[in-house]
């Protein structure tokens, strides 16, 4: 038998249980802090669990983090850096992701703010036409959210191009790599999309810096995590016009707190770090799958390279 810790955020893991063990009534699932035996746990899946506790099981095999982004595991100190660590990747999720982007690109390009006050006051005013081709999509992080990204924004009609730490050939997608790389993406991108990890290399990235290498006027779209963007320098890009507009939805602090500036900044979309969520249904599936293949030695889906943090 396979014993199984889970622990989701703040969230209740009872929906989450009953969905794994629906693809593997086998599995014992313990919610934390009822873990029972701490040496009995051979898989621990996580969300948000605190820093320490991974090193309360001596004989854990495998790591899942339930998210895609595994900041939340690598930061914890104290993490055993000898257990191989998975990840969500699943289809669901990135299709979720580029719904997002889409959503809010189109929203600013639109000005939808603008015509639904427009609205509240009765005013038809039909006199603008949007320029569809005027929109150049920058995406950092071609991985497995920004690729899928890239091919469905390409599919509803936009330019896009992206940047990546290694190279990569994509059909109609000019991508880009390094410093150079970036500045040279930037000068032609008017909607930055960040998929991003967090890691030290993407800490801060979103800066002054970056914004004045876009043309003035610019977007910034958001859903990487928080740390990347240095928040001041955009109020600060938004109020000298070289950023127009934004959509964040992600933050250094979250939940975003009740005193803070960009709550009534009018510029910027903000939603709650729900771009894409894991969708248990399919999740479960590949969960349960790379603990098969823990238990038969098999070759891990989704396997986190630690020593570049993603
Ligand atoms: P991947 O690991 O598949 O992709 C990460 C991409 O970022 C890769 O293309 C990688 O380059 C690139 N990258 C990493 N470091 C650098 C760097 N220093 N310079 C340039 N490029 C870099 O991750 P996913 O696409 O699955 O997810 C991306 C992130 O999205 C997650 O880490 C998470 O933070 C966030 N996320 C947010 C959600 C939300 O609801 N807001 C939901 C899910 C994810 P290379 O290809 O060369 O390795
Ligand atoms: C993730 C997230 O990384 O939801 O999956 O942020």
């Amino acid at each position: 038998m396979t014993n199984v810790m889970i622990k989701v955020g703040d969230e209740s893991a009872e929906s989450y249980i009953g969905a794994l063990k629906h693809v593997d009534p086998s599995l014992n699932i313990l919610e934390w802090p009822n873990y029972g035996n701490p040496d009995e746990i051979d898989v621990a899946m996580v969300w948000k669990l605190p820093h320490g506790e991974l090193r309360k099981f001596p004989n854990l095999k495998l790591v899942i983090s339930m998210a895609a982004g595994v900041d939340h595991v690598l930061s914890d100190p104290h993490y055993p850096k000898d257990i191989p660590l998975v990840r969500v990747t699943d289809p669901h999720m990135a299709r979720s992701m580029a719904h997002w982007f889409i959503m809010n690109i189109l929203q600013l390009h639109r000005e939808t703010a603008y015509y639904n006050s427009l609205r509240l006051k009765k005013i038809w005013a039909s006199d603008k036409a949007f320029d569809t081709d005027s929109i150049c999509v920058g995406i950092m992080g071609l991985g497995y959210l920004g690729v899928h990204l890239a091919t469905m924004l390409s599919n509803i009609g936009l330019r896009v191009q992206g940047w990546s730490r290694t190279s990569k050939k994509l059909e109609g997608i000019r991508s880009f790599t390094g410093d150079d790389g970036l500045a040279e993406m930037l000068k032609a991108t008017n909607y930055l999309a960040c998929l991003l990890p967090d890691t030290p290399a993407t800490k801060g990235i979103l800066d002054r810096s970056l914004f004045e290498k876009m043309p003035k006027g610019s977007f910034l779209l958001n859903a990487g995590r928080g740390n990347q963007l240095v928040e001041k320098d955009l109020t600060m890009a938004l109020d000298n016009g070289q950023i127009k507009g934004a959509a964040l939805d992600v933050f250094i602090e979250e939940p975003l707190p009740q005193n803070h500036p960009f709550w009534n900044d009018h510029r910027i979309i903000i939603t709650p770090h729900h771009a894409a969520e894991v969708f248990m249904p399919s999740a479960a599936k590949a969960f349960v799958e790379n603990i098969e293949r823990v238990r038969s030695g098999q070759p891990l889906k989704g396997l986190v390279n630690q020593k570049v943090g993603y």
